[in-house]
């Protein structure tokens, strides 16, 4: 049995190009591929599931002596746990390579586009199969939530052609009608603690001799953002020491405005911000068209830091 795993804090790509892979390898090979999950589903990939009919991966809490393959990550600070102790067989990935390692050569496809999902759907069309309607709802999902609905810089003309061949399979008619809807289920930040919130998509990195962590809330609604800052910078401050890094950021990105509001805690946080970006003022970091953590906030919190 292999297992395929997205990341940690599993975001709606991890989840639905887990179940995606699965389905495709499975009816490749006739072999049991099973999904899987590292973490908690969000909001967001749970009324994603639903709204397809499609059950959550299993929870896998170790790698240790598993044969697994990786899809949307390729660094162990983000990898299920034991990563290191598992067979890794194979990695679909869209980020910047990182520290993974493994025995023997294996297949490892990564490319620079907007989503895991559209090279797992990239896999069917090579070998003339196609999604069924639940699972080219879910990769239509991946899609739609990596790039912000097309808005994101990381989003390139295959992901955009992806989905509109994904859509049809699944029935929806109109694209950015279902984006909306998906994404307002995916902010349901009501009843949240700030905890809760800063972990929804969470990912650390390290950068020299510095760990850090970005969070990300997206939203379409500014006033809700609004509302955020206050409460997480207090929560980001008041709670640094338990969070294992040097410096914590939390990215409130309004997709609408097509911009994000950086939070950051920790010693020289400020400075790497105004560092990382120009237009980044002291007290105030709105950032316009900052949208993507993947393309331009790791990147030039990266370059800040070395
Ligand atoms: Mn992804």
């Amino acid at each position: 049995m292999i297992y395929v795993i997205g990341h940690k804090n599993p975001d709606t790509d991890s989840i639905c190009s887990a179940i995606g892979y699965a389905a495709f390898k499975s009816a490749l090979t006739g072999e049991e591929f099973v999904p899987a999950r590292a973490g908690e589903l969000n909001p967001e990939t749970t009324f994603v599931l639903k709204r397809f009919g499609a059950e959550a991966p299993v929870f896998l809490e170790s790698a240790a002596g598993k044969d697994i393959i990786l899809v949307d990550h390729n660094e162990t600070a983000q990898a299920v746990d034991n990563v290191a102790e598992a067979n890794i067989r194979e990695i679909i990935d869209h980020h910047k390579i990182g520290d993974v390692q493994t025995k023997d050569p294996i297949y490892f496809r990564n490319m620079p586009v907007g989503c895991s999902a559209t090279i797992v759907y990239l896999h069917f069309t090579e070998n003339n199969l196609a999604p069924d309607k639940t699972t080219a709802g879910l990769l239509l999902s991946a899609i739609l939530s990596d790039t912000l609905a097309f808005r994101s810089p990381t989003c390139t003309e295959m992901d955009v052609k992806t989905a509109d061949a994904l859509a049809q399979i699944a029935g929806i008619e109109d694209i950015q009608g279902y984006a909306k809807e998906m994404f307002k289920a995916g902010s349901e930040l009501a009843g949240k603690t700030p905890k809760e919130i800063l972990y929804l998509d969470f990912k650390k990195f390290t950068a020299g001799d510095t760990t850090y962590g970005v969070g990300q809330v997206t939203s379409m609604d500014a006033d809700e953002l609004a509302e955020l800052k206050g409460t997480m910078t207090e929560y980001m401050n008041s709670s640094f020491d338990e969070h294992g890094v040097d410096m914590l950021f939390l990215l409130l990105t309004d997709i609408l405005d097509e911009s994000s509001e950086m939070l950051c805690a920790g010693k020289n946080a400020d400075e790497t911000v105004q560092k990382a970006f120009t237009s980044a003022e002291e007290g105030r970091y709105y950032l316009k068209g900052v949208v993507s953590r993947k393309k331009q906030v790791i990147p030039a919190l990266t370059e800040a830091l070395s």
